[in-house]
């Protein structure tokens, strides 16, 4: 017999010595109830008038924990809840309009228009996705003329966005690869761990950034590099390093290229701020095109959530340039039967506005001109906050480093405590390792900011 354990609303509780937590039984005042239970309290006789007794089951999920709050957005639920008439969040990186609005940008408004014009199906999508996007995306990264394709090299699946695409890769990495390890930046964006935790993937990190100079730390990244065993994967941020805003130059990629091919390695590119860096998709994709040149096998991942603004819509591709055609072939296939017992099939909207986008040309350099003008936007804002946080702290610091970093992040060096003052005594939400998303600032609210943060820095230790 089971253990009973007794709850009520109407009557006062009475508690059952016993194993508890098997079923419960609730009390309503409208019945009668006469249980009896086991151990010492067997011989209990409960007489409650016109009660009816309801089971209950207690949850087989009983031990499992609660799971902290994402380190990012975590931080967009806890803004939600703040009713401070400053609040600003600074957390998650997704773009603002001057008056802190989401952006929807114009050409994907009438690449819409288009759509529902044509009145496309629901069907469903290859595996691999749509065909048009697939084409598009890869030619968006690597070049139309670019050999690879040319070629035939490369393996494109759509993905469900950046973070949909790593974890294919991550999956497909730790069944044809197992014994290969993946090095990633200390530090790098926060979900790069879980990724390939998920996937069983074993990984350790490069030095990346150096607190002193609030820099690259060149030298560091280049022994771990070393140092990591042949034949590893090397994720490396395709432009705008997230969460530092500091990438190599274009010297020193040709350097990590020379030690990627002396040690065999793979780079393995997470590509999540093409043409939001500088305002140039060209220019943005410089890292991932010169080791393609160079003749490497290249796994790429791409999102289209920041250049597109297309959050939720979850579109991105993993891409791995291969060394034939017929590997190419192989490797892709082998995606798709990773990817139809994760999800099956990719949803299609979103490929078919960067279809559209990328495949009209005037819907093209509409595109380019937004995404200029959004870039343009970030820049002004940081330069903003430095001019301001140079105003006014009167310490002598050097605030330079946030002209220095580039892309929708300024990396503030503030440390947990420092990043916590932030939103418990301003308002402030951001995520604790010190970075905020300039993209989520306006020009007005640079002044407040800089408060803020010579506060923080200076009174916080
Ligand atoms: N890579 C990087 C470097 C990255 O910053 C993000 C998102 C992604 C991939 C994945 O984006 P997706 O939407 O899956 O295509 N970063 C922002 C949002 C997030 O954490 O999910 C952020 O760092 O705020």
């Amino acid at each position: 017999m089971a253990s009973l354990a007794f709850s009520s609303t109407s009557a006062s509780p009475v508690a059952l010595r016993g194993r508890p937590n098997k079923l419960a039984i609730g009390v309503a005042q409208s019945g009668a109830c006469h249980v009896s239970a086991r151990g010492s309290d067997r011989k209990a006789r409960l007489f409650i008038t016109r009660a009816v007794a309801v089971e209950k089951k207690v949850s087989r999920f009983e031990d499992v924990a609660m799971a902290p709050p994402d380190p990012i957005l975590g931080v967009s639920e806890a803004f939600r809840a703040c009713t401070n008439e400053s609040k600003l969040n600074l957390g998650v990186g997704a773009y603002r309009t001057e008056d802190l609005q989401p952006y929807v940008l114009n050409v994907v408004k009438k690449a819409e228009k288009l759509m529902l014009e044509k009145g496309e199906n629901k069907e469903y999508l290859p595996i691999e996705g749509l065909a048009a996007f697939n084409k598009a995306t890869a030619e968006l990264l690597l070049g139309a003329d670019n050999h690879s394709i040319q070629s035939q090299r490369v393996a494109t699946v759509q993905g469900l966005s950046g973070t949909g695409s790593l974890r294919l890769a991550a999956a497909f990495i730790n069944r044809y690869c197992p014994n290969s390890k993946v090095l990633i930046s200390s530090p790098t964006w926060g979900n790069h761990k879980n990724i390939f935790n998920d996937a069983g993937v074993p990984w350790s990190e490069y030095r990346y950034y150096d607190p002193k100079t609030v820099g690259l730390d060149f030298e560091g990244m280049i022994a771990d590099i070393k140092a990591a065993p042949s034949g590893s994967f090397i994720l490396l941020h395709g432009c705008a390093h997230n969460p530092t805003g500091i990438d190599p130059t274009p010297e020193q990629w040709t350097k990590i290229a020379d030690v990627l091919e002396e040690k065999g390695h793979t780079p393995f590119f997470d590509v999540a701020y093409q043409g939001f860096a500088s305002g140039s998709l060209d220019e943005d994709a410089f890292s991932v095109r010169l080791f393609v040149e160079r003749g490497f096998e290249v796994f790429v991942a791409q999102s289209y959530s920041k250049n597109l603004g297309l959050y939720s819509e979850r579109i991105g591709a993993i891409n791995v340039i291969c060394s034939s055609s017929d590997v190419a072939n192989r490797v892709k296939s082998q995606l798709k039967r990773l990817a139809r017992p994760m999800y099956s099939n990719p949803p299609v909207h979103g490929a078919r506005i960067v279809a559209n986008v990328v495949g009209d040309p005037n819907l093209f350099s509409e595109w380019k001109a937004e995404m200029e003008e959004m870039a343009g936007r970030i820049k002004n804002v940081r330069k903003r906050l430095y001019d301001n946080l140079s105003q006014k702290d009167k310490s002598g610091k050097d605030w330079s480093f946030i002209l220095r970093q580039i892309g929708m992040f300024s990396y503030t060096g503030l440390n947990t405590s420092q990043s916590e003052n932030m939103t418990n005594k301003w308002h402030v939400y951001m995520t604790k390792d010190g970075r905020i998303s300039l993209a989520g600032l306006s020009l007005a609210k640079c002044d407040y900011l800089a408060d803020a943060i010579i506060d923080s820095y200076h009174n916080v230790n």
